[in-house]
């Protein structure tokens, strides 16, 4: 350890290669700001990570106002519309003209992550593979330090004026806060999605949300030859448990294939359960670590919001890093959490929301009939209130 523990200095040490460290790393580097990005996983992996697909207008405007949207201008997907289904029928939305008008691009965060990337190292950025941060030293100082373990197993050391986590739920940067120093707000919202990847064509040129006695089911393209879908299932089950014969036979009855048209079936090529979890962590800062994207505040993946936060907050940091480090004006770091944190929530809200309409209670006693009657009258109302589809768009397609 003694000869590597003075290893390397730098402004900025960014923790994790995801949308929310690239971006932040690509709007320093523009900057001038000397950073590196230490990333636990192999290259490859970063850039086949499948996860989100949906970027809000607002992300793809940020994105583009920093030169970094070429690839997704190119190969992105404009998508305004979707299509709720259930007992009492189904309807769309095509929520382009409602509320304030907005739409999605669909991208694939992998190859936002690759656009990302590439762009970074092109202009010079650093980022070391295979580095996994351990934990950050010093938070409460204005000399913080990271502890790494390097891609041969030796112990390293990177000292730094700020140390940005964008390392996930499951980071170093969270790890290593003090006791007591941040509060987190935590909701396990009771409902477990097995998430899928189907090469599979889409089956419906809309998002598609399917609330069934058995369960929800959930139908997103990524692309003409890739599928997301999402089917609810018991807490606990193993993500290998269905075969993919009772996964499609589960989707298609949940989507309700013989009213409204069968799916375009084919092999299921990824594959993982998520828990539906929510939380953030107040402040978003402690000392000279600052939290940002997931590591900043878990939401779940019922409203598509993961991604875009992640890329607001990091463009909001990057901002107030390159004042304080190139300007002197440390006033937007003392504000990055007030800044973010309101957004935060109102994505949590929003996909609190979303879980409520598209999950029902199990039971049949008194107190599930009566959630289940609210989530049908939600639905029913957002089938026929305009004021509630304008205010839907607008949490739906925003940021
Ligand atoms: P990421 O993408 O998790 O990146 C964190 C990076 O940090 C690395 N790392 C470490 N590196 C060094 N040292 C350590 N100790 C480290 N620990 C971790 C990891 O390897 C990784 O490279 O976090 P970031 O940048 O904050 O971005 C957040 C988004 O990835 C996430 O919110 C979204 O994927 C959520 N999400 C969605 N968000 C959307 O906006 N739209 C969507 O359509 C959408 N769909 C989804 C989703 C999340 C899903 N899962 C995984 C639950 C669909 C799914 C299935």
């Amino acid at each position: 350890m003694a000869d590597r523990q003075t290893r390397s200095t730098t402004d900025v040490v960014v923790l994790g290669a995801g949308p929310a460290g690239l971006v932040l790393g690509n709007l320093l580097q523009q900057r001038g700001v000397d950073c590196v990005v230490l990333e636990r996983a192999e290259r490859a992996h970063v850039e086949t990570r499948a996860r989100a697909g949906f970027l809000a207008a607002n992300t793809v405007r940020i994105l583009e106002r920093h030169g970094l949207a070429e690839g997704l201008r190119r190969h992105g997907q404009p998508h305004s519309v979707c299509e709720f289904r259930g007992a009492d029928g189904r309807f769309r939305l095509d929520y382009s003209g409602l509320g304030r008008g907005e739409r999605h691009t669909v991208y694939p965060q992998q190859q936002l992550v690759s656009d990302l990337l590439t762009r970074f190292l092109a202009s010079g950025g650093r980022v070391e593979f295979a580095t996994e941060a351990v934990t950050v030293l010093g938070s409460g100082t204005e000399r913080p330090s990271v502890t790494v373990r390097e891609a041969d197993g030796r112990p390293g050391r990177w000292r730094a004026r700020y140390v940005a986590g964008c390392d996930g739920r499951h980071g170093a940067a969270r790890r290593s806060l003090p006791p007591g120093s941040v509060r987190r707000h935590h909701c396990d919202h009771g409902v477990t999605w097995l998430g899928l990847l189907a090469e599979a064509p889409p089956s419906l040129d809309a998002v598609g949300y399917a609330v069934h006695e058995r369960g929800f089911a959930g139908h997103m393209a990524r692309t003409s030859e890739i599928t997301r879908y999402y089917v609810q299932c018991e807490r606990g089950t193993p993500a290998d448990a269905w075969s993919e014969e009772r996964i499609w036979d589960e989707l298609e009855l949940r989507m309700r294939g013989a009213e409204y048209g069968p799916l375009h079936r084919g092999r299921i090529v990824r594959r993982g359960v998520v828990d539906l979890e929510s939380d953030v962590l107040e402040p978003l800062r402690h000392g000279s670590l600052f939290l940002v994207g997931d590591a900043a505040g878990l939401v779940s993946p019922s409203a598509a919001k993961g991604a875009n936060l992640a890329v607001l907050e990091a463009e909001i940091l990057a901002e107030a890093l390159v004042d304080d480090l190139v300007h002197g004006d440390s006033g937007g770091l003392d504000t990055y959490s007030a800044r973010c944190l309101p957004y935060l929530w109102r994505a949590q809200e929003f996909s609190h929301w979303m879980i409520r309409l598209l999950h029902g209670p199990s039971g049949s006693d008194g107190t599930s009939l009566f959630h289940d009657s609210l989530r049908r009258s939600r639905i029913a109302s957002l089938r026929t209130s305009r004021s509630h589809q304008d205010w839907f768009a607008e949490h739906y397609a925003g940021v």
